[in-house]
């Protein structure tokens, strides 16, 4: 089937605009999560390919910081477009490598496309401050400056979303960047550095390093040159990266997980609360940052949640994502079941009521896959490692609560802090649900899920370390702010001093 779309069977790294072999010349089989099926061969690069990468792109850069912002900002209009007319071949693809159903996949790939114009604009614009001096006759303004050699590290999860949150800002800054895309999900990355080819952007701007992270993402950290990571992934790694970059004194955007809730209140419109919470919590296999894991339902509607969310869970189709009516994906890999399985087993333990699911499914009419039921756990306790650890699969836990004060206190009281939501009619709730709530992201009347591209992306406490993906944000992370203050007095004015 992959073979419809692409025939490579081996992938190659992208240095300095030439498709290259690991220096290893190890590989490693990517495997199709629905089916099995093998579907290429990703390179396992060392320490030598990243350096390489890094001659090309300090080379590269200097002349690019040349080139005119609204010019560096073309190449990604081209991108945007090709992006576009190719939508549904990377759908297709993202779909066999991720799992996730096709109708996200399409979903994932407008959000890179959404990206490129959204970056393209911002190369008219990169807005920097005029400032009045002090002094007589002096200029004084803020502008903002490539930071040199970025390095961009990216998850299986939304193997190009999220590349394009990241890539794209750092490219209309200026930069270059070396991106080490997820060994499981190396085909979008692939896809996208050959558009990135086609586009004309010159060699050496982006860079494709494939590999583990204990080689490739270790040696990015290393690199003296590149002077920025920008990492998205699991919190353990994240905070590894971050040690490793503290001591070096390189900049580090991190963007590291969630334990997101709904609250629904007792004037929620259920309805809607309930198909808010089955896409944000089932959609993708519950495998996003983003994914709703908790809920806290008020007393007086727990029962009937609980009874709905029941049926529309009996009615989710799962299987493989390229059958237009299948509803749920399946788990990436071996590992990820484990993980999920295991949660089951301590939430049974902890003493959560499991009312479905909370199994590996056998193969079956689904597929031969990765596939785990859509869980649902109700009576749970906001202290169970269930309602406070990531699990990154499809497992809800409901816990009542009985007022508005004691679900943001159970909602804040996690590690995270990404994503929330509440479902209510009452004006007062929403208001004090946004100041209160301790997240990056609040939804109102909507599931955890679906961030925009155009707002910032992040969150607080555990989640990151300060910095925003997407939006206007991500341009702090790939520029440095310069002062820059021109003197037309025509004598030396001293600041602080000369001031009459
Ligand atoms: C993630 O899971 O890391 O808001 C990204 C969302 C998507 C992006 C999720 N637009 O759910």
């Amino acid at each position: 089937m992959a073979k419809k779309w692409m025939k490579e069977e081996k992938l190659l790294n992208y240095i300095g605009g030439l498709w290259q072999a690991p220096s290893s010349g190890k590989y490693t089989a990517v495997t199709n999560p629905a089916t099995s099926e093998k579907l290429v061969q990703v390179p396992l690069s060392a320490e030598q390919d990243v350096e390489g990468a890094v001659e090309a792109a300090k080379k590269a850069q200097r002349e690019w910081a040349l080139v005119p912002a609204p010019q560096r900002a073309e190449v990604l209009y081209r991108v945007g477009l090709m992006m576009k007319e190719r939508k549904e071949k990377l759908a297709q693809l993202l779909t066999m490598e991720n799992g996730k159903v096709i109708e996200e996949a399409r979903g994932e790939v407008q959000e890179g496309i959404d990206m490129a114009f959204y970056m393209a604009g911002e190369g008219r614009r990169l807005f920097g401050q005029t400032t009045p001096s002090e002094l007589k006759d002096k200029f004084a303004m803020s502008v903002r400056a490539p930071v040199g050699v970025v390095g961009i590290i990216t998850p299986w999860n939304f193997p190009i979303a999220i590349a394009t949150w990241k890539s794209f800002p750092a490219i209309v800054a200026g930069n270059a960047v070396i991106w080490k895309p997820a060994t499981e999900t190396p085909i979008m990355a692939y896809e996208l550095a050959r558009i990135f080819e086609e586009s004309g952007l010159p060699k050496g701007v982006l860079n494709v390093v494939f590999g583990s992270g204990s080689k490739v993402g270790q040696a990015m950290v290393e690199q003296e040159a590149i002077r920025v990571i920008s990492f998205t992934g699991s919190n353990e790694v994240g905070r590894k990266i971050a040690a490793e970059c503290g001591s070096r004194l390189k900049k580090v955007s991190l963007e590291m997980g969630g334990k997101n809730a709904v609250i629904v209140m007792d004037d929620a419109d259920l309805s809607l609360a309930v198909e808010g919470i089955l896409w944000s919590a089932f959609g993708t296999s519950g495998q996003r940052c983003t994914a709703c894991s908790r809920v806290m339902v008020h007393e007086s509607l727990k029962e009937k949640l609980e009874e709905r969310l029941m049926i529309e869970i009996s009615k989710l189709t799962i299987g493989n994502g390229l059958d237009e009516s299948i509803k749920i994906g399946p788990i990436i890999n071996q590992a990820g079941l484990e993980k999920i399985k295991n949660y089951i087993k301590v939430g049974k333990e902890e003493g959560a009521k499991l009312l479905t699911g909370g199994y590996i499914m056998e193969s079956g009419s689904h597929g031969r896959g990765n596939y785990f039921a859509p869980t649902l756990f109700t009576d749970v306790d906001p202290g169970m490692r269930i309602a406070q650890e990531e699990i990154f699969g499809p497992v809800v836990s409901l816990i009542p609560i009985n007022s508005l004060e004691e679900a943001i206190e159970i909602n804040n009281s996690v590690e995270y802090g990404l994503s929330s939501s509440i479902f209510t009619q009452n004006v007062n709730h929403v208001f004090q649900a946004q100041r209160d709530l301790d997240t990056g992201i609040v939804y109102v009347n909507a599931g955890t899920t679906g961030a925009e591209i155009h707002l910032p992306f992040g969150g607080t406490k555990g989640t990151g370390n300060g910095h925003r993906d997407s939006g206007v944000a991500a341009l702090d992370v790939f520029t440095e702010w310069k002062a820059v203050y021109v003197d037309f007095s025509g004598k030396l004015q001293r600041a602080q001093i000369d001031v009459e």
